[in-house]
Parts: structure tokens; sequence; C-alpha cells
């Protein structure tokens, strides 16, 4: 399966291309809808968010809401143009890069001497398309009882200290939460972070756990580095903008322990057949998942654009000058945990086409049945 997205922040259109979907899969659109709903959602976003109101429209590749086989185009349609590809906008050059952001790198890179030509592509916004087929991975995955859930672990300083024991806990706790949070108490602690940020008109960022329950073990493979779940996954969820860092269980701490402290005991019953007690290695060894859920954590750093503006240079005169300023959200963690699940559901959908066929989804149960 391949996925492509087009559309630029203030363009008429965000677009996927799902190219390679299985055949007979039933596609619920409102699952869709409520997916770019939460990528919407949480305490922080910017007015951006006030204004669009993200709807799928699925325009090919699907017959009486149940998929052909045959390529799947997604469109969600901006509120907010204000480019367009025929017609001339009203919008001023912008020659100040923010720090953080990809505008001087990008600027560079294509002899741009107007960000605005950058940073319409760059913006966060493009998740949108990776969401609506995000969703519609969750939907295929979902007939295999594998389920996706997570929560804000960390805002700035303030980090969650009572974790979670299970998908099921992380669902229910952090289901009427503004920071996807599982606790009351912290999410307080984690809002006024995100207040304190903006009196100082700065920004801050946080760390995003998810969960992915229901893998069946073989997923990924051993035989070569570009195959190996943990490379895909990790690839994948450092594809979104505003990621800096990915770990998968223990990722970073693993370097501090023993391994007798660290690795996960195999145990066997002919009731639950091999089995972990602990999992650490967050469902992955080898580059293989091995049954236990996947787990793994994201570092977003804080949103590049500040309303006080760190130092910059402009890029025609190269006077000093602060950065520019652009609209834009104090904290989105909560999109970040929305877009990782749906970037996570890409990958393991493309991990399980490999290992069970990928024509139609008929033929991918019975060899999934016979597998198990
Ligand atoms: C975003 C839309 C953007 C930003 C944000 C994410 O809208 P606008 O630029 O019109 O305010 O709010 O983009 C960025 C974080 C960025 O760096 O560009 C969205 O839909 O998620």
């Amino acid at each position: 399966m391949r996925i492509l997205t087009a559309g630029e922040s203030h363009g008429e259109y965000n677009v996927a291309i799902v190219e390679g979907f299985p055949k007979g899969v039933k596609v619920d659109k409102a699952f869709i809808d409520q997916e770019l709903k939460r990528r919407m959602s949480g305490y922080g976003r910017g007015k951006r968010m006030g204004i669009e109101k993200d709807e799928v429209k699925i325009v090919s590749g699907m017959r009486n809401k149940v998929t052909l086989g045959s390529p799947i185009a997604l469109l969600v349609k901006n509120k907010d143009v204000r480019i367009f590809s025929q017609k001339k906008d009203v919008l001023a050059a912008l020659a100040v890069p923010r720090p953080a952001h990809a505008d001087l790198a990008a600027a560079l890179k294509y002899g741009e001497t107007d960000i605005r030509n950058i940073l319409e592509r760059a913006s966060a916004r493009e998740t949108v398309a990776r969401v609506a087929a995000g969703a519609m991975c969750k939907q295929f995955l979902s007939a295999f009882g594998i389920k996706f859930a997570s929560f804000t672990l960390s805002i700035g300083k303030t980090t969650l200290a009572d974790l979670p024991k299970d998908i099921s806990e992380i669902i229910r706790k952090t289901k009427n939460s503004r920071l996807n949070c599982t606790d009351k108490e912290v999410e307080k602690l984690m809002i006024k972070e995100i207040q304190d940020a903006q009196h100082q008109k700065d920004s801050v960022g946080g760390v995003v756990e998810v969960w992915i329950d229901g893998v069946p073990a073989g997923l990924g493979s051993v035989m070569h580095y570009d195959r190996r779940l943990d490379a895909s996954l990790a690839g994948a969820i450092m594809s979104i903008p505003a990621v800096k860092g990915v770990e998968i269980g223990l990722g970073f701490h693993y370097a501090f322990r023993h391994g007798s402290k660290s690795h996960d005991a195999i145990f066997y019953n002919s009731h639950k057949g091999f089995y972990r007690k602990t999992n650490n290695s967050g469902g992955i060894e080898g580059g293989v998942s091995n049954g236990s859920p996947i787990v793994f954590r994201l570092a977003m750093k804080p949103i590049a654009t500040l309303r006080k503006p760190l130092e910059s240079v402009n890029l025609r005169t190269k006077r000093k000058t602060p950065a520019s300023v652009e609209r834009s959200d104090i904290c989105a963690i909560v999109a970040m945990a929305v877009i990782a699940e749906n970037m996570a559901a890409i990958q393991i959908m493309n991990a399980f086409l490999e290992k069970f066929g990928c024509d139609s989804l008929k033929e991918i149960k019975t060899n999934y049945c016979n597998y198990l």
C-alpha cells in the first residue's frame, strides 16, 4: 500500500491517495470524520481550528461503502483558502525565517525568497490528509481486533507519574480530557503549563505515548534492515512535523539498566501460548512484533512560531530582524497523538499486508486464520 498526500495549508484541499488498499473493506466515513475532529481538538490550539470543519469526501475506490481494490482518493476542503493555483492572491511576501520551522533550510534548498511558498506545504495542516488515510487503515485493522490509543505523558515540566496499565484504561480515562490525559489533577497542571507559555508569548512541547493492542506476533522482519517494524514505525513517527524523538518500549532508559533488569522473560502455558509478564521491548524484538502491545513515545518540540520572536535575518537584505509571526498554536500535543496513532496504523497495516497478502479482505482473513 502506498499513500501520497497533496495540498497547501491555505490551498483549496488536503488530498490523500491510498493505493493498494485491499478490496472488500467496509469503510465508515463517519469514523474518518471523527478522527479528523480529534486531530483538531485539544487545549492550546490556535484560531485556525475555530475556522475549519474538517470532513472527508471519498471520491474514488469504493462502491456502496466497500473498497474495490482501486486507488482511493480522499479530499478534505479548507475553509480558510488564501492561495490559488490559477489565480493571484493578495498575500504579502515573507522574508524573515522562523527558527525551528522549515523556513530557512527549505528556502535555501529551493532558492526561495518568499517563505510563504515553503510554509504553505511545511505546515502541519498537511497531517489532515495523513489522518484521513490512517483512519481507513484503523478500520481495516479493527477487523483483526487491532486497537489504537494514546495519552499525553508530559507537557513542559509537568509529567504524568501514575501510568495506565492497559489500553482500556487509556481509552476510559482520556475520554473527556481536554489534553488526552489520564489524570484530571495532572491535566490541570498541564493546562497551566500551556497558559504560562501563552502569557509569556511562548510555546511548549511535550511527550505522547501510543499503544497498539492486538498486533499478532510476526509483523515486520528480522531479515533486512528496511523491513524491520521498529525502523518503519520510528521513521513514520519522525516524519510528523515537530517530532524530534521516538522511543519504543524502554527506549533510552534501556541504556541505563543491566540486561537482567530490562529484558522481558518468556513464559508458556497451553491457554495463553508464549507470553511475557513485562513489556519493556514495547512489543517489538528483532524488528518483529512479538504479540505484546506495541508501545512507543514521541517527543514534540515547542511550536516554531513565537509571539515574542527570536532573532532572525531577512533573507533579502541580510539584516538582523525578529522572526516573522504567523497565526499558530501554543501547544498541539493532542493533534500530535492523533496523528501518531494514524501514522502508526499506516505502518502496521503495511506490515500486516506484507505478512498476510494484500488483494482482498477475504483472502487476508483466511491467511491470518491459518497463521494463527
Ligand atoms: C494546522 C493549521 C495551521 C496551524 C498549524 C497546524 O493553520 P494556520 O497556519 O492557518 O494558523 O495552526 O500549523 C503549524 C503548526 C505550522 O507550523 O504551520 C493544522 O491544521 O493542524
